[in-house]
Parts: C-alpha cells; sequence; structure tokens
C-alpha cells in the first residue's frame, strides 16, 4: 500500500503567514503531511516545480440561483457556478440564500439546499438572507439557524424588498450578539437613491450610466456611517460588503480607531472598473450596472490602498450573474425604459483571483502571504471555517490550487466556463493563472478543464465566526 493518495511534489507553498518550498502529502482528503522532500510513495504523485501550491480561493460573496425578480434569471445555478469557481482556483464558495418577504427562513433553506444537492463542483456553505425579521424569524428561526451553523447573514439598506429600517437593523444585530452570528452589510441609502432615481427619470436620463449617477459615493458613505454605528448602539462586530471608495472606507478605518470591530470587503469591479464603463453604445453599459456602481480611478487607488495596507480584510467576487442577450437577463425590456430595471450584479467568480494576482502580486502592490489572506484564509477565518478550510497545514481539508505566477494570457469570456455570456473584464492582460485545483485532494479542474464525472463538491456546515467570538448576550445598557 503506499502512504500517500496524493504527493504534491516541488513545489512553493504559500499559506497567509509564510511562504516555503515543500512537498505537500494528502491521504483521506486531507494535508498529512509538509516536509521538504516527502519521497514518492503515493498512488499519484503531482510535479509542482516552478509552481505555487496556495490554499484554493474561498468566496464568500457569491449569488448563485438567486430569485431576482420577476422575469428575470440568474445566469448561474450551482453547476455552472461553482464549476467556473473551480476553474479560478477555488475550492469554496458561500452563496447567499435569499429569505423573500413573507417566507420563512428555514423555506427558503430547504428550497436552496435542494438545488446545490448533487450538483456542486467545490464546497459550498450558505449565508443568510435576512428581508422579513418577524417576531418569529429573530424569537426562533434565526437564532436556531444559527445554532444549525449558518453563523452569518446579510441585511440590506437599500432595495424596495430587501431593505429593513434602522430599528430593524437594531434588533437582528442584537439577534446577532446574542447568538455569535456575523452580521453583513449592504450599506446604500434607499431614500436617497429613489429621490435621485426619481429626478433622474423625470429629466429624462434613464440610460445604464444613470444608474451610478442615482448613487453617488455619498450614499454609500453615509449609509456606511449609520451601519457603524448601529453596529457600535448594539455591540456587535459588522462586516461592511462591496465597499467601491476611500470615503466608505476612511468611515471604517474611524470606526476601527474607535474600537469597534469593522470588517471589510472589496470586490475586483472596485479596483479595475469606473462610471464610464456605464456609458457605451445603446444597452452595452448595462454590463456593468452592479451595486455600488464603480467609481473613478481616483476610488480605485483609494481601494487599492486598502488591499495594501489592510484596512480590507476580504476579496470576493460579489458574483451576481446575468446574461446580457437576454430578456431575462441586462436585456431585459423594462431595462430600455429605466436603469432602475436593469438587474444589478456582473459576474466574476473566475477573474477574481487571476485579477488579484496579476494586478496585486505580480505588479508588487502585496505579498504571496497578503493575497492568500485576502482571498482565502481571512474567509476562512472570518466565517467560521478555520483552521479546516483556509490553509494547508497538517489536518486541514486538501483544498488547493497550483498557479503557475508566469503564465499569461488575455482574459476572455471563453475561459471562465460560467452560465453568463460576457466578462466585464474581457481583454485584461494577466499574469499568473490557476492550472490545477483540488477538493479536499480530488482535482476537479485540470488546465482550464473539469475533471471527473460527477460533482465532487458538498455542503459544509460553520463553526462562529473568530471575530465574532460566539454568543454574548445582551449589550449592556450606558
Ligand atoms: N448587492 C450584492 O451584494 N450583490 C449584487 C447586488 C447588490 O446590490
Ligand atoms: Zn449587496
Ligand atoms: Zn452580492
Amino acid at each position: 500500500m503506499s502512504g500517500f493518495d496524493l504527493l504534491i511534489k516541488n513545489g512553493t507553498v504559500a499559506n497567509a503567514s509564510d511562504v516555503a518550498r515543500c512537498d505537500v502529502g494528502i491521504r483521506g482528503g486531507r494535508v498529512v503531511a509538509l516536509a521538504e522532500d516527502l519521497g514518492t510513495d503515493a498512488s499519484e504523485v503531482i510535479d509542482a516545480a516552478g509552481l505555487y501550491v496556495l490554499p484554493g480561493g474561498i468566496d464568500s460573496h457569491v449569488h448563485l440561483s438567486q430569485p431576482s425578480g420577476p422575469g428575470i434569471v440568474m445566469a448561474d445555478d450551482f453547476a455552472s457556478g461553482t464549476r467556473s469557481a473551480a476553474i479560478g482556483g477555488n475550492t469554496l464558495v458561500l452563496p447567499f440564500c435569499l429569505q423573500q418577504k413573507g417566507q420563512s427562513l428555514r423555506e427558503a433553506l430547504n428550497a436552496y439546499h435542494a438545488l446545490a444537492e448533487g450538483n456542486c463542483h467545490v464546497d459550498v456553505s450558505f449565508h443568510l438572507i435576512v428581508s422579513d425579521p418577524t417576531e418569529s424569524v429573530l424569537g426562533q428561526e434565526l437564532p436556531a439557524l444559527i445554532d444549525d451553523g449558518y453563523t452569518s447573514f446579510k441585511v440590506f439598506m437599500t432595495y424596495e424588498d430587501l431593505r429593513l429600517t434602522d430599528l430593524e437593523i437594531l434588533k437582528v444585530m442584537e439577534v446577532a450578539r446574542q447568538t455569535g452570528a456575523l452580521v453583513m452589510i449592504h450599506a446604500e441609502n434607499y431614500d436617497a437613491i429613489r429621490f435621485l432615481t426619481e429626478r433622474l427619470e423625470r429629466e429624462g436620463r434613464t440610460a445604464p450610466r444613470h444608474h451610478a449617477t442615482s448613487r453617488p459615493i455619498a450614499v454609500e458613505r453615509e449609509a456606511t456611517h449609520r451601519a457603524i454605528s448601529l453596529a457600535q448602539i448594539t455591540d456587535v462586530p459588522l462586516m461592511v460588503v462591496h465597499v467601491s471608495n476611500g470615503e466608505a472606507l476612511d468611515e471604517i478605518r474611524r470606526g476601527r480607531r474607535a474600537g469597534l470591530k469593522i470588517l471589510s470587503e472589496t470586490c475586483p469591479q472596485y479596483l479595475t472598473l469606473t462610471a464610464d464603463d456605464l456609458d457605451g453604445l445603446n444597452m452595452e453599459g448595462a454590463k456593468y450596472v452592479c451595486s455600488p456602481p464603480p467609481r473613478d480611478v481616483a476610488s480605485q487607488k483609494e481601494c487599492w490602498q486598502g488591499i495594501e495596507d489592510g484596512a480590507f480584510d476580504v476579496f470576493s467576487s460579489d458574483h451576481c450573474p446575468f446574461r446580457y442577450d437576454d430578456a431575462a437577463g441586462k436585456l431585459t425590456p423594462r431595462g430600455r425604459t429605466s436603469f432602475r430595471w436593469i438587474p444589478n450584479g456582473i459576474p466574476g467568480i473566475a477573474a477574481r483571483l487571476p485579477i488579484l494576482f496579476s494586478e496585486g502580486v505580480v505588479k508588487g502592490r502585496i505579498s504571496l502571504q497578503r493575497f492568500v489572506a485576502l482571498t482565502s484564509t481571512n474567509h476562512a477565518r472570518i466565517y467560521g471555517l478555520h483552521p479546516r478550510k483556509g490553509t494547508i497545514a497538517i489536518g486541514s481539508d486538501a483544498d488547493i490550487a497550483l498557479w503557475d505566477p508566469a503564465r499569461r494570457l488575455t482574459l476572455t469570456h471563453d475561459l471562465l466556463h460560467d452560465g453568463c455570456d460576457y466578462t466585464p473584464y474581457e481583454g485584461m492582460q494577466i499574469t499568473g493563472w490557476p492550472v490545477m485545483t483540488l477538493v479536499r485532494g480530488q482535482i476537479v479542474m485540470r488546465e482550464g478543464e473539469m475533471v471527473g464525472t460527477r460533482p465532487l463538491g458538498g455542503y459544509v456546515s460553520r463553526g462562529f465566526s473568530e471575530y465574532v467570538g460566539g454568543p454574548k448576550g445582551p449589550a449592556p445598557l450606558g
């Protein structure tokens, strides 16, 4: 009998803490040995000379098969979304399970599990979206689900059917404090967006570009400030997702200086796109409609600064795919009447890691370790998956991506294998590419092609976030 199921030899192993030239021995889906030379006694040996051996990417912000309103269909289900994730060097994704108004969380989860079951090419775990915080949701359902391993949930400060009032957000945060869950927030001011949208429509300024005009930086900055204040009042940690600019980031920095546990996320679109991308002939700009919208070059620089100096904890894709040339996607007939009806969101699940590697590591903005922290380890720690996930260590799942740091290519949609019909990053010059993805020791992607006959990914229940530290009881008054 051979010693290992699989040996990865001669590679450069990088964790968030350190980089070493060493072999990785895998047995039973887990890492069981790390040493300079582990010999060759294995059922299969992979020669990783010249390659980086990294913890598989964890994308903690993706949307798959999410109900998106009448007549609109998301471009990726669990099969295509997780396939694309594997192509891009990811081994686990965290999509959102959306509670629709009037629906119980449990009902939403059962339906979501049924969609995922047997269809995932990488591991999955779910955040909840709480849109209807009734007494029974707050008093019974949410606490029970948090106990069951759904230890994070997102709330929205905007969107007609999703937004919570400040009072509701406070109540939800109080539940998070008592149960140990992590609250994620979409911070944009609903009333301000509505006011600006109505004015733009009155003026006939309805093209995709005006999606960005209707959501200026002040809309996000104000909501970020308010969300942090609400988290302070209830004494809970808070994750501010998809931060797009320096003013919102300054609110986060200010909160942290005041001793608050504020975590933050940014995404590829805020490093690489601007509001000018929403211009374009006819409806082309719809391809870039997402919220918050991409800003300007100065904001990109401010986001890079946050990536470099540690202000951002995680880099996620916010993969929220809608086909472009499709009446159930970006070209919905109503979208031609006003930007307000264009489905919100852009794809990025496979492009996320190559973009940060190429623009960040290769261009010398961040170290390889920081890349691993931002794309894998911090996600695992923040969302209760560490050390099982997010690191190459003895006992951890063998979730690994092999990277060719010298591979150069032009990003095109056909490389990404998602269910969309475009990528917003078409034509980007990329250096560094994932050439193999292993989920729990099984090769699922090799050289841009899926391997194996059936999807191997499974559902993963989570513990508490390292940054929350478990249930706290009611916040002390005054
Ligand atoms: N928020 C997201 O997190 N994703 C897409 C759309 C949105 O508003
Ligand atoms: Zn959001
Ligand atoms: Zn999102």
